[in-house]
C-alpha cells in the first residue's frame, strides 16, 4: 500500500482519504468536462471512453440537457410523490411513447429499477399467473450484472459483487448466457420472468448468438413468462438502435431503464411495460423519495425527445463501424478479441502483453481514459458525441500502447 502511495499524485490521496475502498479508480482527478473531453485538476485533457458506463451518452453536459436542468433548477426540485408536479406527465407520457408501452414507473439508480422489475415480475406471477404463494422464480443469466443490492447480488455469478452478503434471496435460477434450451429447461410452473441483459456489459460487452433474443421471446410467451430485458447500459442509443432488443426485432415485456435517461446529470431510472403488468400495483406497494422528481423529470424529458430524433443512434452505427474496423486491425497485434455493436465494444488483449488495468493506465498517460471489465478485457464506450478524428485518436493510442 505504501509504495502505491508514494506513486499517488497528492489530488488522489487526498479524495481517497476519507473513503471507503469500495473501488479502484485510476489515479486521475478531473475537474471539468465538455463533450467526450475530461479535464483534471492539472489541465490534462482526456478522451472520455467509459462515459459513466453509458451513463453519458449524449456527452458531458449536453446544452440542450444543461439547460433543461438549469431552467428547472430555478423552479421546482422535488415534491415527492405525494404530489404531483408539471414536468411529471410530459416525462411518463413520453418514455412511454418511446418504449411503445402503456405506463412508466420511474425510479433514480439501475439497480431501483431490477428491484421494481423483480417486485412487480413476482406480483403479477401472484396475482395474473397464479404462482402458488411465495413460489416465484426469475431466470437469470451467469456472467449477468444488474446492480449491487442484496437481492441482486444474490443471483450474480461473480465472486467479488457475491461474496459475504449473504443470507441471500432465493427464488432465481441460473443458466449459462445464451443458451436457449438451458433457459426452456429451466422455465417450470412457478417461473414469472426471465431477466437478461440483451448484451451482457460488464462481462466485457459479451453479444448473444443471433437468434437467442428472440428466442427468448418466442419461450416467454409460449410459456407465460415475463421477458425483463435490462437496458440499462445497453440501451438509450449506445447499440446504434433505442434498445439493444431491436437489432433482433424484439419487443420485451419490460424495459428497465437508467444511467443515460438521465442525461449524465441526475440519476434517472424507470421500468417500462403495458398495463396488464405494471397495472399489478396498487397505492403504498412500491416508491421511492426521489422517484419521477421534477429536476429528473425535466432532464429526462429532454433526453427522450433527443433520442426520438434518431441521431444519436445513427452516430453510434456510423462511428461504431469505424471503431470496429479500427479494433479489428488490432487483431493479432495484442489484441485477441473484440466484441461489440454500435459504439461499444469489448477488447480482450493479450494477457501475457498485459492486464486490462496495465492498458487503461498506459491509456491514461496518452489522454485517453477507459475501464478494465476483468483481466485483460476493457470495454469502449464513448459518448455518442465523440467524432471520427478522435475514434481514429483512440486507435492510435490504443496501438501504440499494445506495441510497447
Ligand atoms: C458499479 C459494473 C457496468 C448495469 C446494468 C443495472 C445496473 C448497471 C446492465 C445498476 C450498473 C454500473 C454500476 C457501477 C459500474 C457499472 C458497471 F461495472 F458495475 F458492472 F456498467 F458494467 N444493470 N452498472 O450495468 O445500475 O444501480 O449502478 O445505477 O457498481 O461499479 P446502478
Amino acid at each position: 500500500m505504501i509504495e502505491d502511495m508514494l506513486r499517488t499524485p497528492a489530488a488522489v490521496r487526498d479524495a481517497e482519504r476519507h473513503t471507503a475502498h469500495n473501488y479502484h479508480p485510476l489515479p486521475v482527478v478531473i475537474s471539468s468536462a465538455e463533450g467526450a473531453w475530461l479535464t483534471d485538476v492539472d489541465g490534462r485533457r482526456y478522451l472520455d471512453c467509459l462515459a459513466g458506463y453509458s451513463a453519458l451518452n449524449f456527452g458531458h453536459r449536453h446544452p440542450t440537457l444543461i439547460r433543461a436542468a438549469h431552467e428547472q433548477l430555478d423552479k421546482l426540485t422535488l415534491t415527492s410523490r405525494a404530489f404531483i408536479h408539471d414536468q411529471f406527465a410530459d416525462f411518463c407520457r413520453e418514455l412511454a411513447a418511446l418504449c411503445g408501452k402503456d405506463l412508466v414507473l420511474p425510479m433514480n439508480t439501475g439497480a431501483e429499477a431490477v428491484e421494481t422489475g423483480i417486485k412487480v415480475a413476482r406480483k403479477w406471477g401472484y396475482q395474473v399467473k397464479g404462482v402458488a404463494p411465495d413460489q416465484a422464480n426469475i431466470v437469470v443469466a451467469e456472467g449477468n450484472f444488474h446492480g449491487r443490492t442484496t437481492t441482486i447480488v444474490s443471483f450474480s455469478t461473480d465472486a467479488d459483487a457475491r461474496a459475504d452478503f449473504g443470507p441471500y434471496t432465493p427464488g432465481f435460477t441460473v443458466v449459462p448466457y445464451g443458451d436457449l434450451a438451458a433457459l426452456e429447461a429451466a422455465i417450470d410452473e412457478n417461473t414469472v420472468a426471465v431477466l437478461v441483459e440483451p448484451i451482457q456489459g460488464e462481462q466485457g460487452v459479451v453479444v448473444p448468438p443471433a437468434g437467442y433474443l428472440p428466442g427468448v421471446r418466442r419461450v416467454c410467451t409460449e410459456r407465460d413468462v415475463l421477458f425483463v430485458a435490462d437496458e440499462i447500459q445497453s440501451g438509450l442509443g449506445r447499440t446504434g438502435t433505442t434498445f439493444a432488443c431491436e437489432h433482433e426485432g424484439v419487443v420485451p415485456d419490460m424495459y428497465l431503464l437508467g444511467k443515460a435517461l438521465g442525461g449524465g446529470i441526475v440519476p434517472v431510472s424507470a421500468v417500462a411495460a403495458n398495463a396488464d403488468v405494471l397495472g399489478v400495483l396498487r397505492p403504498g406497494q412500491h416508491g421511492s423519495t426521489f422517484g419521477g422528481n421534477p429536476l429528473a423529470c425535466a432532464v429526462a424529458t429532454e433526453v427522450v425527445r433527443l433520442l426520438a430524433s434518431g441521431e444519436f443512434q445513427r452516430r453510434s452505427v456510423e462511428l461504431g463501424e469505424r471503431l470496429r474496423v479500427g479494433l479489428e486491425g488490432l487483431v493479432g497485434r495484442g489484441v485477441v478479441a473484440v466484441r461489440g455493436r454500435g459504439l461499444w465494444a469489448g477488447l480482450d488483449i493479450d494477457p501475457a502483453l498485459m492486464s486490462g488495468r496495465d492498458a487503461c493506465e498506459r491509456l491514461m498517460e496518452r489522454g485517453v481514459l477507459v475501464k478494465d471489465t476483468h483481466g485483460s478485457t476493457i470495454r469502449l464506450a464513448p459518448p455518442l458525441v465523440i467524432t471520427e478524428e478522435e475514434i481514429d485518436h483512440v486507435v492510435a493510442q490504443l496501438a501504440a500502447v499494445l506495441a510497447g
